[in-house]
């Protein structure tokens, strides 16, 4: 018989799709198991590598727990708004829902040609209007709730897209679709309050199994901090409010810093006040076109204007300071206003020896603060040049120079987010139209709900206007509307919601995806909810995860879910680099599609191989060699079985291997080393050919191997007449239990002598190896009273009864 994949797997497919074996009900007498993978933008470069690792994974895992005994959620769908289907239509003249449409269709058929155990009933497509209708009613309630307001303020503006970016989607700088500088812009802007769920999002986190990385990140990006406010006069009698989180050195601020968009500067150029209101005006301009990235680079070499006509006074010494602009200080964060510590801050220290201010030195470092600033950052610090602070630790400073600005009224403990509310428009056509009018008369009104979905409607050209106007603003017919509220003509918002409003509640419709009347049932969210595994790429733990997180725990708060958080555990995967370990790219040509590698091989063998390549966890290099040592696996795993011998239980050569391999296997796909898993299964294999192999034997592995290489599995199963014997596939049997005593190698007993003389006996496991059993001998007491002091020089050791340690 011929390991014939290339009928074997098409075969194996059509008949999981006619009888819906992956297919889950909403209810069950088994525990529910809900796994969850990141739906792909269906691109026209069709299904990459980069997929298939986390996708397998979860395969898997899937297919594992379903042999477990569980009622396993394992759904697929299409996250298909934005911007590359946009500009793929632009360029081809294409309709972006015919190009969706198309590249869906690849899609659907790539993922069935992979083997994945989906509940294809369940799909979604985020640009669907039953599914995007529901995507609006949460906009709608957000509104409701006071968490959406329209604004205008600077925003990341991408010169080649045309576009607004979050600042999640600005990357050193550049926008991360596509490389093009990012530069500021004033727009008006719908904004969600995600800032107003900081503290919870922090917070919530330690009930939740997601890997250390991604905790970290997220509570960095959070970025909460904890200081204090102080309030500075100036000496026009203007109060300059600043952030500190280090109010114990307020004695050492020599200067202070207000961002150049500060409010005051606006208004002490429009009262005349400054002598070189020229000068500030131009360091304006050149700031204005920084992104935040770059203006507080930290080896940048620093900038500023010196205010000419006004100063500060330090409230905690009555001194008179210098007050400058410079671009290190953010009009988004805090006031927008610092007082300037350069003996303890990096940054102030750098910008005080280019400027010659004043560098006072208040925590006792033992350093020379002239050469270079110490950030006081250790608690144990002690005060000095610091009046009634003078003597006490950093730690102890704090509270009690806290405690005295309170009691003076000027000032107050006060906790800060680095986080920014969320921008949620953008100027862009492929995306959900955001149900909002304006009516002169009433201001923004909502949309009501009875006329949801607001279809996106067709336009003629979907470039974005040069303006920066969507592409929607060109439709008047479209455009003017009615107000709901009081009948008189109006305005649609042009707008569309950015690329990640779809994936913010996707997983929440996967339960009851049919639904016409809500997201989703009461009873499928109670069912399913939270999603108790969730894979996903490591770059977006900061944008998809945090914004669904927040998402959730609206809906949470509004009575629409019922739990805080959308995911118990969260893991992520290493990327799929090409051969040589460079990232793969069509310039580098070491792109590898996943359709030759299948119509090579086979897809058992690309899903066998991915899960093979490395540590999940970390990036790997594709190996051509390596997939073919994957395919020489699976032909000797189908070549055993022309050599099977009878008997349906494990024989007795095999017994204390199988047990083990379960063992090993169980925990490894549990605790996502299938690298591991699959060296096993190889080591078992080898034990096959070696001891020979029972049908009952062949039986264990291949329901082993059945979640990684699913369809060579089942063809075997079938063949073999296991099927008809133990009814049903492979897929759908037990998975094989062992026994744990049987897992746990037989002890020996072996004599020790030291230098020949027998000093001792210990156990070890048996057939363990020289270094094992010495490190045993050397742990017991008369074996160390007699090799005391001396070098071991040599040992010798016989297997499984004796070693002889050789001490000098
Ligand atoms: C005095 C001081 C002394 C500071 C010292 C630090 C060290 P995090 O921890 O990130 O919250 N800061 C405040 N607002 C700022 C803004 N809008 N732009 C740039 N920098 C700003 O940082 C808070 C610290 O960053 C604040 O504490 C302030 O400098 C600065 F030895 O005040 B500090
Ligand atoms: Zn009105």
């Amino acid at each position: 018989m011929k390991y014939d994949f290339a009928s074997i797997e098409p075969k194996w497919q059509k008949k999981w799709a006619e009888e819906k074996t992956f297919h889950c009900e909403n209810h069950s007498d088994k525990p529910k198991f809900y796994a969850l993978v990141e739906f792909p933008y269906p691109s026209g470069q069709g299904l990459h590598v980069g997929h298939t690792r986390p996708y397998t994974a979860m395969d898997v895992v899937a297919r594992k727990r379903r042999m477990d005994g569980y009622n396993v959620l394992f759904p697929m769908g299409y996250d298909a708004f934005g911007l590359p289907t946009e500009n793929y239509a632009i360029k081809n003249h294409i309709h972006p829902a015919k190009v969706t449409h198309d590249n869906i269709a690849n899609f659907t058929k790539q993922l069935h040609m992979l083997g994945y155990s989906f509940d294809w009933d369940r799909v979604i497509n985020t640009t669907d209007p039953s599914y995007y209708k529901w995507t609006q009613w949460i906009f709608l309630q957000l509104y409701k709730h006071g968490l959406a307001y329209k604004t205008t303020m600077p925003v990341n503006w991408c010169t080649s897209c045309k576009c607004v970016l979050a600042n999640e989607e600005v990357v050193e700088g550049v926008c991360e679709r596509c490389g093009s500088p990012v530069i500021r812009k004033e727009k008006s802007q719908w904004m969600l309050k995600i800032t107003e769920y900081a503290q919870r999002l922090i917070d919530d986190l330690d009930d939740l199994d997601f890997i250390e990385r991604v905790k970290i990140q997220q509570k960095n990006w959070i970025g909460r901090s904890t200081g204090a406010e102080v309030t500075f006069k100036a000496t026009t009698g203007a109060d300059i409010v600043v952030y500190t989180t280090r109010p114990d050195t307020l004695f050492g601020a020599t200067y202070m810093v207000l961002s150049p968009e500060h409010e005051l500067v606006k208004n002490w150029l429009e009262k005349g006040i400054l002598k070189n209101a020229d000068e500030v005006k131009a360091y304006q301009r050149a700031a204005a076109s920084k992104s935040d990235l770059e203006r507080t680079e930290l080896n940048k070499e620093k900038t500023g204007v010196c205010l000419d006509g006004v100063k500060g006074v330090n409230p905690v010494n009555g001194k008179e300071i210098p007050i400058f602009i410079s671009d290190y200080v953010l009009s988004t964060y805090g006031t927008g206003a610092i007082m300037a510590v350069p003996a303890h801050d990096d940054r102030d220290w750098e910008f005080a020896k280019k400027f010659g201010c004043e560098i006072i030195e208040v925590v006792s470092g033992g350093e020379d603060v002239q050469k270079a600033a110490f950030t006081a950052k250790d608690e144990t610090g002690i005060l000095v040049n610091s009046d009634f602070l003078n003597g006490l630790t950093v730690k102890d400073a704090i509270p009690v120079i806290t405690k005295w600005l309170e009691e003076k009224g000027i000032g107050h403990a006060k906790v800060n987010f680095k986080l920014r509310d969320w921008v949620f428009s953008r100027q862009r056509y492929w995306g959900e139209p955001i149900p909002m009018v304006y009516c002169e008369k009433c201001g923004w009104q909502p949309l009501p709900e009875d006329q949801l979905p607001l279809l996106l409607p067709d336009v003629d050209s979907y470039e974005p206007t040069d303006d920066g106007e969507s592409p929607l603003s060109k439709m008047t017919d479209w455009v003017n509307t009615t107000c709901p509220h009081c009948g008189g003509p109006a305005k649609r918002e042009t707008d569309t919601m950015p690329q990640w409003a779809g994936s913010s509640w996707y997983f929440l419709r996967y339960m009851d995806p049919h639904n016409d009347k809500a997201l989703a049932s009461k009873e499928a969210l109670a069912y399913w909810s939270p999603v108790d595994w969730y894979n996903g790429g490591m770059e977006h733990t900061t944008l998809h995860l945090l914004y669904s997180r927040f998402w959730h725990k609206f809906l949470y708060d509004i009575g629409v879910v019922p739990t805080k958080e959308p995911y118990q555990k969260r893991t992520s995967h290493g990327m799929i680099l090409g051969e040589g370990g460079e990232k793969m790219s069509k310039s580098r040509g070491n792109v590898v599609n996943p359709n030759d590698v299948v119509a090579q091989y086979g897809a058992d063998t690309m899903r066998t191989y991915i899960m093979f390549i490395g540590d999940f966890e970390k990036a790997a290099s594709w190996s051509d060699n390596a997939v073919k040592g994957c395919k020489r696996f699976l032909d000797r795993v189908w070549n055993l079985s022309e050599q099977l011998t009878d008997g349906e239980g494990y024989s007795a050569a095999n017994e204390s291997a199988i047990h083990k391999t379960i063992k090993k296997v169980s925990d490894d796909i549990e605790a996502m080393k299938f690298n591991t898993a699959i060296a096993a299964l190889m080591a078992l294999v080898n034990d096959f050919y070696a001891n020979g192999c029972s049908k009952g034997d062949y039986a264990a592995l291949l329901l082993m191997l059945s979640p990684f290489a699913p369809h060579m599995v089942e063809e075997l199963w079938e063949t073999l007449g296991y099927a008809a014997q133990r009814g049903g596939m492979a897929c759908q049997q037990s998975w094989p239990a062992y026994d744990e005593s049987k897992t746990i190698d037989a002890q020996v007993q072996m004599a020790v002598q030291v230098c020949g003389k027998l000093r001792a006996t210990i156990t070890v496991p048996m057939d363990s190896d020289e270094a094992t059993v010495v490190a045993e001998a050397m742990k017991d007491p008369k074996v160390q009273k007699f090799t005391e002091g001396k070098n071991l020089v040599k040992t010798i050791l016989v297997p499984n009864k004796l070693v002889n340690l050789i001490a000098k």
